[in-house]
């Protein structure tokens, strides 16, 4: 039987490997990412092309890794501590990701770093076609993968070949900085369909291949050899079933209990994020600063509790954003708090998918607020735990979750009299009207899941093939 398969390729593959005392351990990613295409590379001979998060040099390491793996479909790709520096922490997180978040001082422009990012992406490539056969669909996985729909339709003309970007794709005045911008969006257009999150950022990249390429477009359709190529907005999203039902599971109820018990009669307030500066971590501590200077009435009526997992820390505007984060907090704390009360509760480290949902459960409200974000699930996922439908989002007009979302109080996050506004709005909101935005909020999220989201962009995908193929052979 010759059956076409799906290749997914993305940065990391969805599993962590661990080395303990000679053994080797895999654990499966439990990722919104990972579940949604969960239902797509464990089918039939479909696989999964990526890094699986650790550096391996030994040889015969690299062979057991990569049979056991191909047990799981999955198939890594080996990069060296050199690789991840140029082309990982390099290239993608210090150029592209500050660049795409509208973070221009921030990027750095290396031209090693580039060539890199270059060579990675071909070895990324290579592995795909070496395992590619006509008729076969491709669906690759953002920043740090640009140049790879084009690796391989240079190769291989009758495959499909999606891309999704799952970060912001900034305005042309932004993206032109970037002294390799046309060999970028070269790359990108390789493919047949080309996924963003809002229809803002597919409009952006078509603006810039229009003014970059030179190339003409009708609607979302770029034309590419004179044939079209798809750009349109998916917005993705997360399990909702899952996290729902997890709020609803009896073995929570001791971490609830906890939560409540801590924080007495006050209020709930959470936000959690990974540490970077595009999550708004100052502007919201400083939101929080004034509206208990502002107003005294809430001193020891709210509780804030803050998540941020640790990424990045290396690199110097991660370490300055981390202190700066210490800081603010431990001199909030210090002005505010008295003997009954701390007005922030800060943790720096990842926490178990079953404590994030009984805080995501018992929060009053979350405050979702980055400076930019391509979506933002966290928010997502707040809606999907609100069991009893009560609970108050206030989000970033800035995060692409605010184009469906629009039940949460939007707030700008830079205008710091809105947002103390909007988290007074928060701590006042009467519960019928709790009870409207989060219903609705709700219906959004549990229809337009993570699994419509993979669905839609595959048969999109074979769509823009079928339409290829129809006029190229007019
Ligand atoms: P991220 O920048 O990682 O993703 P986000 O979408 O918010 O941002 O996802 C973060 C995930 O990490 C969430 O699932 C959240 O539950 C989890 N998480 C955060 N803090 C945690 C903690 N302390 N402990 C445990 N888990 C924690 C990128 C883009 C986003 C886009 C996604 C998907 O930057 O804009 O939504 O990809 O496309």
């Amino acid at each position: 039987m010759n059956k076409s398969k799906t290749i997914i390729v993305s940065n990391r593959l969805p599993v962590k490997i661990t080395f303990n005392s000679g053994q080797i351990a895999y654990q499966n990613s439990e990722g919104g990412l990972a579940t949604g295409l969960g239902s797509i590379y464990r089918t039939g001979n479909n696989i999964w092309i990526g890094w699986p998060g650790a550096i391996i040099e030994d040889d015969m390491l690299k062979e057991q890794v990569s049979v056991d793996l191909k047990e799981k479909s999955l198939f890594p790709v080996f990069l060296s501590d050199e690789e991840i520096n140029k082309y990982y922490e390099g290239f993608s997180n210090e150029t592209l990701w500050p660049l795409f978040h509208y973070f221009p001082s921030y990027a750095r422009y290396s031209e090693e770093n580039w060539e890199s990012y270059k060579a990675v992406n071909q070895k990324f490539a290579d592995i795909v076609l070496a395992n590619l056969k006509n008729g076969d669909q491709v669906w690759i996985h953002d920043y740090q993968l640009m140049l790879v729909p084009q690796m391989i339709r240079s190769k291989m003309q009758d495959v499909s070949i999606g891309f999704f970007l799952h970060i912001p794709f900034p305005s042309f005045e932004v993206f032109r900085l970037l002294p390799w911008r046309a060999e970028l969006i070269k790359g990108v257009i390789g493919a047949d369909l080309i996924g963003f999150h809002t229809f803002d950022d597919s409009k952006y990249f078509i603006n810039s291949c229009q003014r970059i390429l030179g190339l003409t477009s009708i609607n979302n359709q770029l034309y590419v050899n004179d044939l079209p190529v798809i750009v349109d907005a998916f917005p993705i999203s997360i399990d909702y079933v899952k996290y729902n039902e997890l709020a609803s599971n009896k073995v929570l109820k001791q971490h609830e209990d906890n939560i409540i018990r801590r924080k007495g009669e006050a209020k709930l307030m959470i936000s959690v994020d990974r540490l970077d500066y595009s999550k708004g971590l100052i502007n919201r501590l400083k939101a929080f600063d004034q509206l208990l200077s502002q107003f005294p009435k809430y001193k020891e009526k709210v509780v804030f509790v803050q998540l941020v997992v640790p990424s990045r820390d290396t690199v110097k505007q991660y370490s300055e954003l981390k202190e700066e984060v210490d800081r603010l907090v431990s001199d909030i704390n210090a002005r505010y708090g008295t003997l009954n009360w701390q007005p922030i509760q800060y943790f720096y480290r990842s926490f178990s998918i079953e404590l994030l949902s009984a805080l995501y459960k018992t929060a009053d409200i979350a405050l979702v607020t980055p400076m930019r974000d391509g979506m933002n699930l966290v928010s997502k996922e707040y809606v999907a735990s609100k069991i009893d439908k009560k609970g108050v989002l206030v989000l970033s007009e800035m995060a692409g979750a605010s184009r469906e979302l629009n039940d949460a109080i939007i707030i700008n996050p830079n205008d710091q009299i809105s947002y103390v506004n909007a988290l007074v709005q928060a701590l006042e909101m009467p519960d019928e009207e709790q009870l409207r935005r989060m219903t609705a909020m709700q219906e959004i999220v549990a229809r337009f899941n993570i699994f419509h989201w993979v669905k839609v962009f595959m048969q999109r995908l074979e769509d823009a093939k079928t339409l290829q193929r129809r006029l190229s052979v007019r």
